[in-house]
């Protein structure tokens, strides 16, 4: 199986067997038909005498055994899918707060981890969680409908604005997992791309703690773009502060240059920060974050701002 379809939790593994159990009733199914077909074609053929087979109208026998049959293969497949759901399916109306909240944006995702002994911690795209702990996740959208599919870890869902539904999000080895919208969500959908990072318990809380934590004032150059991130308006679409939980059009950038990659797409440099700030509709077109026509000097400030942000 190709890498990234490879199950990594107890509930992919799940589907992956029911997978394999249709495959298998399926392939019994097809084998006997054409196996029945082959041998009516050979037995029955038209023969050098021209003698016709003998003919039969009606046959009770024949008739329940083609009913009965399918009926229990049906039954015995809806079975395994009803147990494999009732295992996989996170309740939808869960007793307690979830552990994270995951919210499609038009072309991003957001990511809040309201259960966490240390908040507000608030990412973008770079999803972190502890190996081997079966998290309760809430998906939510802030616009259109999304759907959230980490192919090894979780099933595919929804987001749907105004109806929040719930999985369970584990990951049974440490490792970073591809993820991506699995609802066509307008012109960036194929562009949002999201990663699950599952770390050990102790690199997940020093993450946690860093992403809660307010980032340390900038100086120099930097603190040029701060100024300049104001006067700009960055901030009526970003966040800079984990005090600011507000859910903005634009990611939170309190910890941006922590991230591996921008936007969930290419590597997370200062050429292409740079680029980003200069015209974000070259790199990601439709994207929604206006061309603010910046200087160079500004942009220079302003991605050394970026940079200061770790
Ligand atoms: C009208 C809202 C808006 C304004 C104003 C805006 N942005 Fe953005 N910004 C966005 C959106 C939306 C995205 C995410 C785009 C996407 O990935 O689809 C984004 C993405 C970014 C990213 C990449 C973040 C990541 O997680 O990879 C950076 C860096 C950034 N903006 C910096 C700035 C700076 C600096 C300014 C001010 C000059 C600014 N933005 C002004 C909406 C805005
Ligand atoms: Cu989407």
């Amino acid at each position: 199986m190709t890498p990234w379809l490879t199950p990594h939790s107890p509930q992919v593994q799940a589907i992956a067997t029911l997978f394999t159990q249709f495959l298998v009733v399926a392939a019994v199914v097809f084998l006997s038909v054409c196996g029945l077909i082959t041998y009516c074609v050979v037995r029955y053929r038209a023969r050098q005498s021209g003698e016709e087979p003998p003919q039969h109208a009606g046959s009770r026998g024949l008739e329940v055994t083609w009913t009965v049959i399918p009926l229990l293969i049906v039954l015995v497949l809806f079975v395994l899918t009803l147990r494999t759901m009732a295992f996989v399916d996170a309740p939808q109306n869960p007793a307690r707060d979830p552990d994270l909240v995951i919210t499609g944006h038009q072309w991003w995702w957001e990511a809040r981890y309201p259960g966490a002994p240390v908040t507000p911690a608030i990412t973008a795209n770079e999803i972190h969680i502890p190996v081997g702990r079966r998290l309760l996740a809430r998906i939510e959208s802030a616009d259109v409908i999304h759907d959230f599919w980490a192919p090894q870890l979780a099933r595919k869902i929804d987001a749907i604005p105004g109806r929040p539904s719930y999985i369970w999000l584990q990951a049974d080895a440490p490792g970073t997992y591809e993820g991506t919208c699995s609802e066509f969500c307008g012109m960036q959908h194929a562009g949002m791309h999201f990663r699950v990072i599952a770390e050990p318990e102790p690199a997940f809380m020093a993450w946690l703690e860093h992403q809660a934590a307010p980032p340390s004032p900038p100086t120099g150059l930097a603190a040029e773009g701060a100024s300049l991130f104001i006067e700009r308006k960055c901030g009526d679409c970003h966040a800079v502060s984990p005090a600011d939980t507000r859910s903005l059009i634009g990611p939170p950038l309190t910890h941006v240059a922590g991230r591996k990659l921008l936007s969930g797409d290419r590597p997370l440099t200062a050429q292409n920060l740079a680029l980003w700030i200069t015209s974000p509709q070259a790199i990601k077109p439709g994207n929604r974050m206006p061309n603010q026509q910046l200087s160079a000097a500004e942009v220079q400030a302003l991605t050394a701002y970026m940079e200061a942000l770790p």
